[in-house]
Order: structure tokens, then C-alpha cells, then sequence
């Protein structure tokens, strides 16, 4: 069981959670929607982790491995983030393969215009999305909560705008002529699936003491 470098990162009297993620997006997005209170540590600052492969096909289940994979090797309670987009037109792909739509080790921007390029010529109407985001947290090797959270959408038919990350630029959330890429941070956490999901987490972290 490891635990002294990730104690030692550890300010006294701020409690810490451990997001079972090498994606410093959703550290910095979930940072963010937590405030101050909680110092959010992840995988890229823990020396020797395992890597977990994901083979689910539900953002459950992939969600569930990375919590109960690093927290067989980590004390405490481990939070795990599994997202992504799905798109209607494209029989709910990317899906949980978002991360990877485009091969190993492929790019954002690879994934993004791949989308585009697939769904070239889809009307408006047909172009509905959603971003789905699944959390598990689990202590021990063993879940002990899931939460869900969706953000129902459109497909711009271009990328529009720098901020956010991965799918953001060509998602615009219902009710807005804007993508996330091009719509404020503030916005975002609003209403994102990420926020939705966390917002769960926090009333149950809360009721847990
Ligand atoms: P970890 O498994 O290490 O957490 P990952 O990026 O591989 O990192 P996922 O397998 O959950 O994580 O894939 C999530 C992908 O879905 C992510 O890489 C983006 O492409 C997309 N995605 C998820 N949330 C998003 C968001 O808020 N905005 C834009 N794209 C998002």
C-alpha cells in the first residue's frame, strides 16, 4: 500500500482526494468545482502507479476499474472520472472510446475533426449529442458509489473556439448558439455532465463526514 508521497503532498487541515486520472483536464476541471476546501491529487504525481486498462464497454464500468484498480494500491478513497461524448447520428459513438477514437495515442484535434468528418452533411436536426460523465469511488479495491451526469447537446458542423478540452470545440449544450470551446469556463461547470456527476459526490461526501 503506498501512501507517504501522496501524505506528503497532503497541506494539514485540507482534506485530499485521489482522482484516478492522467488526464489533467478533468483534475483541473474537478479542482475547480470543489473549491479551495479539497486538495485534488491524480495519478501523474504519484510515482509507480499501475496503468489500468480499460475494458469495459460502459463508462461504469471503466469508471469502477480505475477507482478499484488504484485503490487497491492506495489508501484512502480514490475518485474516478470516465466520460465522453456520443453522438446519435453515429449510433452513440465515440462513447467510451472518446479518448482513443482515433487510434492509440491520437490528438484532441484528431478525434474532434474525425467526428466532423463522419458526420459531414448531417442536418441540424439529426446532429444531437450528449457528454456523459460517470464517477466511482471506491476504498479498498471496492466501489463504494457511482454518480451520473449528462450534458444533452448539438454538433457544430466546424470547431469553434480554444477553451476547454477534447470534444469541447464542437459541442454546443442546448440553449446555446455557442460550443463549450467558445462559452466560459463558469459556464461549462454550470451544467457539464462533469458538474452534474460531482455535485452527487458532493452530498455524499458531505453526509459521510
Ligand atoms: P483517464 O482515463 O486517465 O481519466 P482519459 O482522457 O483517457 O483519462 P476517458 O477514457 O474517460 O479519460 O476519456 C474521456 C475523453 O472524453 C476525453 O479524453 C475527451 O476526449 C472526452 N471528454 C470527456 N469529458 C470532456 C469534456 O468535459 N469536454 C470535452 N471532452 C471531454
Amino acid at each position: 500500500m503506498q501512501s507517504e508521497k501522496f501524505l506528503s503532498a497532503k497541506p494539514h487541515d485540507v482534506p485530499t482526494i485521489l482522482l484516478a486520472t492522467r488526464n489533467r483536464h478533468k483534475t483541473r476541471e474537478i479542482q475547480t468545482m470543489l473549491g479551495d476546501g479539497v486538495l485534488v491529487i491524480d495519478a501523474t504525481q504519484i510515482d509507480h502507479l499501475p496503468e489500468i486498462e480499460e475494458t469495459g464497454v460502459t463508462f461504469e464500468e471503466n469508471s469502477k476499474l480505475k477507482a478499484e484498480g488504484i485503490s487497491r494500491v492506495m489508501e484512502g478513497i480514490v475518485l474516478a472520472d470516465d466520460s465522453g461524448i456520443e453522438v446519435d447520428a453515429l449510433g452513440r459513438e465515440p462513447g467510451v472510446y472518446s479518448a482513443r477514437y482515433s487510434g492509440p495515442g491520437c490528438t484532441d484535434e484528431q478525434n474532434t475533426a474525425l467526428v466532423l468528418e463522419k458526420m459531414a452533411g448531417v442536418p441540424q436536426e439529426q446532429r444531437t449529442a450528449r457528454f456523459r460523465c460517470v464517477l466511482a469511488v471506491a476504498e479498498g479495491g471496492k466501489t463504494l458509489a457511482v454518480f451520473d451526469g449528462t450534458v444533452e447537446g448539438i454538433l457544430a458542423t466546424e470547431v469553434k473556439g480554444d477553451g476547454g478540452f477534447g470534444y469541447d470545440p464542437i459541442f454546443m449544450p442546448l440553449g446555446y448558439d455557442h460550443t463549450f470551446g467558445e462559452l466560459s469556463s463558469e459556464i461549462k461547470h454550470s451544467m457539464s455532465h462533469r458538474s452534474r456527476a460531482l455535485a452527487q459526490f458532493k452530498q455524499w461526501w458531505a453526509l459521510r463526514g
